[in-house]
């Protein structure tokens, strides 16, 4: 392989090489478009090209020779909401799409191809066309059992955006804390976010801090999904609005790790505008229209009362114009087609969903990113086993639950709950590289991929965010000693 080429994942769906190079130097130009979201786009590039080698490339409204052409067609529907195209030859750089995201995803393409740290590029004359399989292909992060802040989110929008994940799932709210500001419910956030696992001080997001969250995600192609976990998983909530309990006491804050004891009632009066608060007020300030509603290990919630909240829920959503999310035990209760349900743990569950509807793929056993790598990883959890780089490579969404096929699934994603990741650079150790793996798999073309091709461009790419700072996961299967 052509070592421009050894840093590329996702890999492409199809890459044809011809002969010959075009040279990248200080004296080349990227022309772009003058729409705001596609010169956006070509100055988000110029200034990453900067960061990854130092070269300083101008920004021109007219192409001339050897120039970066980047340019928007409309017409071309045969790239679909995401894909592009780019070719390379010696005089020339082109990259086409009918849509800003697909030239970002381009722009990703190309900037793999950049060797870190050289003033002069040599890119390989070549022609790439790529959709990706899977329109949803995302992360989530558990900020609830331990908080992480603004500026840390924003990192990781950064970080994943680099593998075209566009989907950022944010868990707020669990038994040990609620993350999000709610007006006019300030104790949610007074109360339920002054801790975490451990005890430590927690926190939470401001509406402007909220704000800042969703407008960087944008700049990254990245959609935010806000998780409040209902009606399960809710003692911070619980601990914070006393009408929110039977007896009308509040619990004390957990700081454990435990599962399952918590629950909603749904008799209560407070319970209704509570929920319709809070989902409306995630309505409101968030541009994405998904809202990710939990539904997961309702344990102390009896099954009538479950089905009876998840259909309030549903109205809820519905009601306020957004497109509900939820974990796979959400299929227990009737549903809607535009539902999307999210499999993480029995295909029995998820399989219950309706025939129109589609499912989210996150086999614990692939994609959960708290799992060890490797047996002597004294950091991860065990029980869904070790997920080493090849193991959260080497499965196909399409087989994993019966009755449904590549059309039913939305796409995939890798959860880091964080009950035992306390700091950033934890963070980072638990999902670097693994999420380029789930970032292939949910890119390219099941035929395309192949763990003896994806396993040395993830070391390149372990390597290279070494070199810029990340605390990655060097596995023995990448850099074998
Ligand atoms: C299961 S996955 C959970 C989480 C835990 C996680 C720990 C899911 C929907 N629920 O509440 O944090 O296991 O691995």
């Amino acid at each position: 392989m052509h070592p421009a080429l050894a840093g590329l994942v996702p890999l492409p769906g199809q890459i044809e090489l011809h002969t010959g190079a075009c040279i990248i130097t200080d004296a080349t130009r990227v022309d772009a478009p003058t729409d705001p979201a596609s010169a956006g786009v070509a100055g988000h590039f110029v200034r990453d090209v900067q960061a990854v080698c130092g070269l300083h490339l101008a920004l021109v409204p007219s192409s001339g020779p050897g120039d970066i052409v980047v340019s928007l067609r409309p017409e071309r529907h045969d790239l679909g909401a995401e894909g592009y195209e780019l070719s390379i030859a010696p005089d020339v750089v082109q990259l086409t799409s009918p849509s800003a995201h697909g030239l970002w995803n381009g722009t990703r393409t190309l900037l793999q191809m950049f060797t870190p740290g050289a003033n002069v590029q040599e890119l390989p004359a070549l022609h790439i066309i790529d959709v990706p399989r899977f329109e949803w292909r995302g992360a989530m992060l558990d900020v609830a059992r331990h908080f992480f802040g603004v500026d840390q989110v924003i990192r990781f929008i950064e970080l994943i955006a680099r593998y075209k994940l566009n989907r950022l799932h944010l868990h707020l709210t669990d038994d040990q804390g609620w993350r999000i500001e709610i007006p006019g419910w300030p104790s949610l956030t007074s109360i339920g976010g002054s801790t975490a696992v451990g005890g430590g001080p927690g926190g939470w997001f401001s509406q402007q801090d909220w704000a800042e969250i969703v407008s960087q995600a944008a700049h990254h192609f990245v959609t935010i999904v806000p998780e409040i976990d209902l009606p399960g998983h809710t003692n911070a909530a619980l601990a914070s609005v006393p009408e929110l309990n039977v007896d009308g006491r509040p619990p004390p804050l957990y700081t454990g790790r435990d599962v399952g004891f918590s629950s909603l009632r749904m008799h209560l009066p407070t319970t209704g505008r509570f929920i319709d608060e809070v989902i409306g007020s995630i309505v409101d300030t968030t541009p994405g229209r998904y809202i990710h509603v939990g539904g997961d290990e309702a344990h102390a919630t009896d099954h009538h009362e479950y089905v009876a909240f998840i259909q309030l829920l549903l109205a809820t959503v519905t009601g306020h114009g957004a497109t509900m999310v939820g974990w796979e035990e959400i299929a227990t209760a009737p549903l809607r087609d535009d539902v999307l349900v999210q499999h993480w743990l029995r295909p029995e569950t998820a399989m219950a969903a309706p025939a129109g509807s589609r499912l989210i793929m996150s086999p614990a056993h692939h994609t959960y990113l708290d799992m060890r790598h490797a047996e002597d990883d004294p950091f991860g959890r065990r029980w869904a086993g070790s997920i080493d780089l090849d193991t959260a490579y080497e499965w196909d969404p399409a087989v994993l639950v019966v009755g449904v096929d590549e059309r039913r699934i939305a796409g995939v994603e890798a959860p880091l709950w964080t009950e035992k990741v306390a700091t950033f650079s934890e963070v980072e150790q638990r999902c670097f590289p693994r999420l380029a793996c789930l970032a292939e798999v949910g890119w390219t073309p099941q035929a395309s991929r192949q763990w003896s091709s994806a396993r040395h461009r993830l070391a390149v790419e372990t390597d290279r965010l070494a070199a810029r700072g990340v605390n990655v996961y060097r596995s023995r299967v990448t850099h074998p000693d």
